[in-house]
């Protein structure tokens, strides 16, 4: 008999709550069951964007109706406003690792439940350096030393400016290294600092988020996401949990 192993993903989200906790930040966990205030209106998402729609969220049938989330950004609003509560000012420091949900068809890169990882910092004095230097560290300490971020300017109703983030990977390509893209992120937006119960006058901060899942496919060469949930056992095995 051969002696059970931790999933891969696992194994991820300790290493990320590992790596950025050597750079002051917590991790927070939330419901994965959400109200629409804190899944999207909270966020600035407008009550027409199609992220709303049926064929993107799962929709309880109760009244008022919940979502399965779609993103962990409600659990960032849930701290603050914890924190708040508490009497807690910021600075406040999070990785919020977790499963999430999208009504989509599913295909080699896209399943209909996978994790992801998101961060926010808040404080008086964050600019969009410290996102950049914040990731450039994560994936040195993830990746390989000779890994970097580059922005691309992008658009979310949750930042502003936003960003796509590409990680420069070495390894992954026979060493001649490629530009993928594997995160978002931004300054966090001024409505959104305000429904968390913070002044934007006082505090900005900064956010980002991206897949689990394809932060291993990149590093291991994974070509296929559903092999994460095939609940093939063969599949943990491939992976050397000392390692991952
Ligand atoms: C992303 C991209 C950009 C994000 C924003 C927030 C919050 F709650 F602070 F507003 N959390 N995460 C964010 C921003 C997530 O994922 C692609």
């Amino acid at each position: 008999m051969q002696e059970g192993r931790l999933h891969p993903l696992t194994v991820t989200i300790r290493d990320i709550a590992a790596i950025f906790g050597r750079m002051g930040f917590g991790v927070a966990y939330g419901p994965e069951l959400e109200d629409e205030w804190h899944n999207f209106d909270a966020l600035n998402v407008p009550a027409d964007h199609p992220s709303r729609d049926m064929q993107d969220t799962f929709w309880t049938r109760e009244a008022p109706q919940r979502v399965l989330r779609t993103h962990t950004s409600p659990v960032q609003i849930r701290y603050v406003e914890e924190q708040l509560k508490k009497g807690i000012e910021p600075p406040y420091r999070i990785v919020v690792p977790g499963k999430v949900f999208r009504n989509e068809a599913t295909d080699m890169t896209h399943e209909a439940q996978f994790y992801q990882n998101e961060g926010l910092a808040i404080g008086t004095d964050i600019t969009m350096a410290h996102l950049k230097g914040t990731l450039d560290q994560f994936f040195r300490e993830y990746l390989g030393p000779e890994a970097k971020v580059r922005f691309r300017p992008s658009y979310f109703p949750f930042t502003e400016p936003s960003v796509e983030i590409d990680v420069w990977f070495a390894a992954g390509d026979g060493g001649k290294g490629k530009w993928l893209e594997v995160m978002g992120g931004g300054m966090v937006h001024p409505t959104v600092l305000t429904n968390m119960g913070l002044d934007p006058k006082k505090y900005q901060g900064f956010a980002f988020g991206g897949g689990i899942e394809r932060l291993v496919m990149v590093k291991y060469g994974v070509p296929d996401i559903r092999l994460f949930h095939s609940g093939d056992i063969r599949f943990v095995y491939g992976f050397d949990e000392k390692k991952v």
